[in-house]
């Protein structure tokens, strides 16, 4: 395509198209020819910390398409491709919003470069936050030193802060001051008064009656693992959240993730075959709360019940403590066609990583492997291990808001990929820890 026309390109996302892209695409038309526009993938917007977007890429294409301006549509999937697409189109005029002014400089080497003026008074963020209903997050802490919910907030529209609630008056008057939070509620059921979701952040002692006392408030509610360390406690917050209809979802960001969900399509979808072996480990140092223990070894167990199920047949434990405080466990469940082991240092090093054995290939994840950034798939076959990564900024807290407002805009409360039912059953194999 070229026949002496003058190639322009431009990209954008386009949610809830409005005139200010309209004006852009209609001033970029005028530099040429032939106008192409990229429009952003899901994933690369994921990438690049856009998690709110509403449209999906089909309404977005479609809203680019009838404004009757743009000549040929491509996505945009990764950072870096506007180089190549400036090549592959032989494009001869590259315009963006001057919002981008500056970062598109080194555009300049490959064809003219044009900032254009945006339109004042109306973007996309404003017409989500006009648009959306809000739901507001209420804190329930005992800690000052975490700071996820407040820097993740920003990142997906649809929420704001509504306070937090510590036990200890200082410390939720500091916690409100550090982190810029607005209210500072003297009691725990003030503060779920003024929430729609509560987020649990307290140690295991004190979560049961938090997370209770927001159920039976109404309330949505966001909690560090395990609930409790009594199966039972736990069993009966779910019925209580089941009974209200209420989600009540664990802070395992892992599972929110797109490698999990691609380790998920590929150990459960067969590609592996069947698992004969599956180890995950764990280990933080510096942590001198005894039950920091069971949060880490809660953690690492939920993977395993997650990939390998509920149905062992016989567990196996081998524990080191030093002055009556758990060190390092290793775990052996034995399963009808495989084994899990689960290595847990609490202050002792292991190092940090998830290996899936299965008939067909290998799985690793190596590091931090609950960031869900990256694995690596070895096949039997003896072709080249395939690496997969995904990067989506923070800690994943923002991954975990934008399901639970997914949750509560489709009339649902119950989180498929981990549910609470498998929680329980990491709950009962803590329990045989000690
Ligand atoms: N725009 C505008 N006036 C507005 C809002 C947006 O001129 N009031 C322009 C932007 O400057 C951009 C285009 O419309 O050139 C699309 O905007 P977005 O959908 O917000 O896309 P953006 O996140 O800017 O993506 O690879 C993606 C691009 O880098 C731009």
């Amino acid at each position: 395509m070229k026949d002496g026309k003058k190639v322009v390109i431009t990209y954008g996302t386009f949610d809830l198209f409005h005139r200010g892209h309209y004006n852009i695409l209609k001033r970029a038309k005028e530099y040429g020819d032939y106008l192409i526009v990229g429009v952003t993938g899901e994933s690369y917007d994921i990438g690049r910390g856009k998690l709110s977007v509403h449209d999906s890429i089909a309404e977005r294409i479609n809203n680019v398409m009838d404004t009757g301006l743009v000549d040929q549509i491509i996505i945009e999937e990764y950072l870096g491709q506007k180089i190549r697409d400036i090549i592959k189109y032989n494009v001869d005029v590259f315009v963006i919003g001057d919002d981008w002014k500056g970062k598109f400089d080194h555009i300049a080497n490959y064809c003219e470069l044009v900032y254009l003026p945006r339109t004042k008074d109306i973007s996309s963020t404003q017409l989500r936050n006009e648009q959306d209903v809000r739901y507001d997050i209420g804190m329930i802490t005992d800690r000052e030193d975490d700071n996820q919910l407040t820097r993740e907030a920003s990142m997906v529209s649809g929420f704001s802060l509504a306070g937090v609630f510590a036990e200890d008056a200082d410390l939720r008057q500091r916690v409100s001051e550090r982190f810029g939070i607005p209210g500072v509620y003297e009691d725990a059921q003030s503060l779920v008064a003024a929430s729609d979701i509560v987020f649990v952040q307290t140690d295991i002692p004190d979560r049961y009656r938090f997370i209770k006392t927001a159920l039976e408030g109404g309330k949505h509610v966001i909690s560090d693992i395990p609930f409790s360390l009594d199966p039972e406690k736990h069993r009966e917050l779910m019925e209580l959240a089941e009974e209200k209809k209420l989600i009540l979802i664990s802070n395992m960001k892992f599972f929110c993730t797109q490698v999990f969900a691609q380790l998920l399509w590929h150990i459960h979808g067969g590609l592996i075959g069947d698992i004969i072996r599956m180890e995950c480990s764990i280990s933080k140092k510096d942590t001198s709360i005894d039950y920091m223990f069971h949060e880490l070894a809660a953690m690492a167990i939920s993977p395993i019940v997650k990939f390998m199920g509920a149905g062992y047949n016989d567990f196996k434990k081998d524990l080191v403590k030093e002055n009556g405080h758990l060190e390092f466990a290793a775990l052996m469940l034995n399963y009808p066609k495989g084994q899990a082991v689960i290595n847990v240092g609490n202050r002792i090093r292991v190092e940090n990583k998830i290996e899936i054995i299965g008939t067909l290939g290998t799985i690793k994840l190596d590091g931090d492997w609950w960031r869900g950034n990256n694995f690596t798939f070895t096949s039997i076959d003896g072709s080249e291990p395939k690496q997969y990564s995904v990067n989506y900024g923070g800690n994943g807290f923002r991954l975990l808001i934008r399901d639970i407002l997914g949750l509560i805009r489709n009339g649902d409360h119950i989180y498929k990929l981990f549910t609470n039912e498998e929680l329980l059953t990491v709950t009962e194999i803590l329990e045989k820890i000690e």
